[in-house]
Formats: C-alpha cells, structure tokens, sequence
C-alpha cells in the first residue's frame, strides 16, 4: 500500500470544546476516509512548537501554539486512496472566509486561527505527523 493514500487530521480544540468531534468524525467516514488510527490527547507547549516549527518565524506562531494547548485535541490517521489532497479538499481553505461551500472548515471554522481541523500538506509529512503522535501498535492496517 502506497503512503500516499494515508493522511493525518487533528480536530483542533475549537472543535472539541463546541462538541463537534463525533460530527467532524462521521463527515470524514462519509467522505470515504478510513480511520486507522484515533485518539483524545493533547499537546504540550513543547510539542506544539515542534509540530508547527516550520511557522516559527510567522507572526502568528505563539498564539497558534496558545490555542493548540488551550484544550484537547483528537488526532487520527486516515486512509483512502489519494487521500493528502482528497483530505485537503474537504477540509478547505486555510481562511473560513475563503473555503468552499460544503468543506469541513467552511462549516466548523470561526477564524482563521480556530479552523477546527488540521489535514497533512504531503505525503512526506503525513507519515512524520502521523508517527508524531501514534506509536506503530496504534495503527491500524485494514489490508
Ligand atoms: P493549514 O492548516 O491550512 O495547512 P498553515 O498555513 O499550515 O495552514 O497554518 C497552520 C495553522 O496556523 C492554520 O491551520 C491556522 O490554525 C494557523 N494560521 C495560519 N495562518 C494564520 C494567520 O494568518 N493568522 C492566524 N492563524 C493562522
Ligand atoms: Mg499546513
């Protein structure tokens, strides 16, 4: 199986505080996404600096890692074939107010900031956000 039909997703702590994890959960699985790796967790100062390292110089990056510590985050690997930038696709713009009808941050996001779900850029750091957070008996393979 090839890694570029895996991705990784967080619903950010946004999300999770409107109780809106078991909504964004089903929309995924609708979408045709495998779930192959779930959890309830959090992230420490520490980890959310390195987890979003390469915007450490952006001028939004200490209240970024404030809101990724602020409350828990569900992370999960999903699987299905294409799925970075089918992951990519639902989840929409970066900006609510510029996501497409229809994708996830376009119905649950409030700002920019607090755009309630996390999807990989490539395949490359799907795999390295995906073991960032799941140990491999975590994973599951349905193949
Ligand atoms: P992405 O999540 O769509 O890939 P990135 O540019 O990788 O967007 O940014 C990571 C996260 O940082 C975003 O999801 C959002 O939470 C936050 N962010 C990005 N740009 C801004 C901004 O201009 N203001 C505030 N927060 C931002
Ligand atoms: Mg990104």
């Amino acid at each position: 199986m090839s890694i570029s039909n895996y991705t990784f997703t967080m619903i950010k702590p946004d999300a999770i505080s409107k109780g809106l994890t078991s909504t964004i959960l089903k929309d995924i699985t609708d979408a045709g996404f495998i779930i192959t790796a779930l959890k309830l967790t959090s992230l420490t100062k520490t980890e959310a600096e390195k987890f979003y390292s390469i915007h450490q110089d952006k001028p939004f990056f200490d209240d970024l890692v404030s809101f990724m510590t602020s409350g828990p985050i569900v992370a999960a690997i999903l699987k299905k074939e294409n799925a970075v930038e089918d992951f990519r696709r639902l989840l929409g713009a970066t900006n609510p107010e510029k996501a497409e009808e229809g994708t996830l941050r376009k119905k649950y996001a409030e700002s920019m900031q607090r755009n309630a779900i996390h999807g990989s850029d490539s395949d490359e750091n799907a795999i390295i956000e995906a073991h960032f957070h799941f140990a491999e008996k975590e994973i599951y393979s349905f193949l």
